[in-house]
């Protein structure tokens, strides 16, 4: 059998990567991230089954994040990284299951390989499409992406030194659950909702190791133009990767740049002290084709999302670290402290140019939950006025699709007495399209990263309760949020958790929905996809 693959918004015909995925992930890549996954599962049935004290298998926890991050859309292309991993979870599984006691395990618990073929081989019976049941692949599959995302966020909170051992026991408990036959499709949306819970858990305790660590976001001016200075381009959502490259690089005559998921760190206070930390360059992730070219300098992807470089030239500039990974790009690993060496970085930067400039001026951002909450008795004075008739949450992600230039029409024809609440890498469609103030308050108000949709959620339950009212859907805010990846897939979860009802999602439904799954979440949930830019704004105006 051949890879499948339908974990993104991308995925071919909106059915499944069969050949060789959008993405540029090859069959082999596909397949060693599956029998990863199945590996994961296997090492959660031994902890549920085996009841074993979580609080006494840190480093286990810690993989299991990482290698479920390994697998998100665009975040490791590395065949032998992931091979690596698989065959380190394989340990780790083999002597947790020493520990316990039962014999009741499925394959997963069990099985073993020796070699890269064994591996192909056991991929190809143990993917996506080895669940039969349509409905049945669909919620499990929903789960574990959901558990991607979470995964990836819990996986920044740690490094910032916050977890949760509650968070690491459910994805073991959810993970476990995929292996489980004799859970019904009902048992499945429940605990595909639970999911959206622990969505919204994990993203508070990111939050919160955010803010402790790095300050408050205020409102930043970030300037989008270039100096003339060597420069690394940092990109993906890792801060404390952020922190150490400009610690680094402090009075080394190199600049930093963040590219995409990386802009947010500017809002920051923590990191405006650095005279070096000059800007942000392009845009979103899908552009980095053209805009890597002109940067010049060395890249870092601390996490996804990567495009195969076209050029051997751009490929030798591009360094990874964490859990992503490119064949033949260097990959920084921490020491047993967490602690990067970037010097190679570094002293590559300083042999060549300057980036071009691409554009310049400057954009707007550092509308988290604090920020805005200080702004809560002028935002709500607008409201009160009628100023501001509309909230539109258009948080998510960005992609190379053509459809998703509805978002930039969406935004631009959006009445002016409408304001958009955006987080995450979709608010590159429209964040420089100069959409004014109303009583100066921007109309474009970014909360930061994928992640920070937590804020946009915040600021929505405290603008409940200002208002007095017993229901999120009761106040003038609208979701129209866009999709790519997984880390997607667990912010919708936790905004169906916190009971918000309607959102459109697009540019398409997810192809891992099946027809009776996408069922209940309209029926359920008020999912729609979305229409035409009239249309919709008519219809939600
Ligand atoms: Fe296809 Fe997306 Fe999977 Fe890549 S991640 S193989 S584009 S579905
Ligand atoms: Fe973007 Fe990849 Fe999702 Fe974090 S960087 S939002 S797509």
């Amino acid at each position: 059998m051949g890879m499948f693959c339908y974990q993104c918004q991308e995925t071919a015909g909106g059915k499944g990567c069969t050949v060789r995925g959008v993405c540029g992930k090859n069959e082999e890549v596909a397949k060693l991230q599956d029998l990863l996954i199945y590996t994961l599962k296997g090492i959660s049935e031994i902890v549920v089954k085996g009841k074993i004290d979580i609080s006494k298998i840190a480093s286990t926890n810690y993989e299991m994040l990482s290698s479920l991050f390994m697998t998100i859309t665009n975040a490791n292309f590395d065949d032998s990284s992931i091979e690596k991993q698989i065959m380190k979870m394989i340990a780790i599984r083999d002597e947790l299951r020493k520990t316990i006691t039962t014999n009741n395990l499925s394959d997963a618990a069990i099985f073993s390989v020796d070699s890269r073929d064994s591996m192909l081989e056991k991929a190809s019976a143990v993917g996506v499409l080895s669940t039969e049941n349509e409905d049945v692949r669909s919620l499990r599959q929903m789960i574990t992406y959901g558990l991607k995302g979470m995964a990836a966020y819990a996986e920044h909170a740690k490094n910032i030194g916050k977890e949760s051992l509650e968070i690491n026991a459910f994805i073991y408990e959810a993970l476990a659950a995929t292996l489980d036959d004799s859970l019904t499709a009902d048992d499945l949306v429940a605990l595909t909702l639970k999911t959206g819970e622990y969505g919204v858990k994990v993203m508070a305790l990111l939050d919160e190791a955010n803010t402790s660590r790095f300050g408050n976001p205020e409102i930043t001016e970030v300037n989008i133009g270039v100096r003339k200075n060597p420069a690394i381009l940092i990109s993906g959502h890792d801060l404390t990767d952020l922190e150490q490259l400009l610690e680094q690089t402090k009075g080394s005559g190199v600049d930093v740049y963040t590219h995409s998921e990386m802009l947010p760190s500017h809002y920051y206070p923590a990191f405006k002290k650095y005279d070096n930390f000059v800007g942000n360059y392009g845009n979103a992730w899908w552009k980095q084709l053209t805009e890597f070219e002109s940067f010049h300098g060395p890249i870092l992807f601390t996490t996804n999302c990567i495009v195969p470089p076209k050029s051997e030239e751009v490929r030798s500039r591009i360094f990874t670290t964490g859990s992503t990974g490119f064949p033949e790009c260097k990959h920084i690993e921490a020491d047993k402290n967490g602690k990067k060496d970037f010097s190679t970085i570094i002293a590559l930067a300083k042999t060549l140019p300057a980036p071009d400039e691409i554009e310049t001026g400057s954009i707007v951002g550092g509308f988290a939950h604090n920020q805005v909450l200080a702004l809560a008795d002028k935002v709500v004075d607008a409201v009160k006025s009628g100023a501001i008739k509309k909230f539109f949450v258009m948080a998510g992600c960005d992609g190379r699709m053509k459809s998703r230039e509805y978002y930039t029409k969406f935004a631009e024809k959006l009445p002016k007495d409408t304001v958009i609440l955006t987080a995450g890498c979709a608010k590159y469609r429209y964040n420089k399209l100069g959409l004014g103030d109303i009583g100066g308050i921007p109309r474009v108000l970014d909360a930061g990263q994928c992640n920070d949709s937590y804020s946009l959620a915040v600021i929505a339950l405290k603008l409940k309760e200002v208002f007095g009212l017993d229901d999120i859907n009761k106040l003038p805010i609208e979701f129209n949020i866009a999709w790519y990846e997984q880390k997607a897939v667990i912010v919708l979860l936790a905004l169906l958790y916190l009971g918000v009802k309607n959102i459109h999602l697009g540019p398409t439904l997810p192809g891992f929905l099946s027809s009776n799954v996408a069922k209940v979440l309209v029926e359920k949930f008020g999912i729609a996809g979305i229409g035409t830019v009239d249309d919709d704004i008519k219809m939600l105006y």
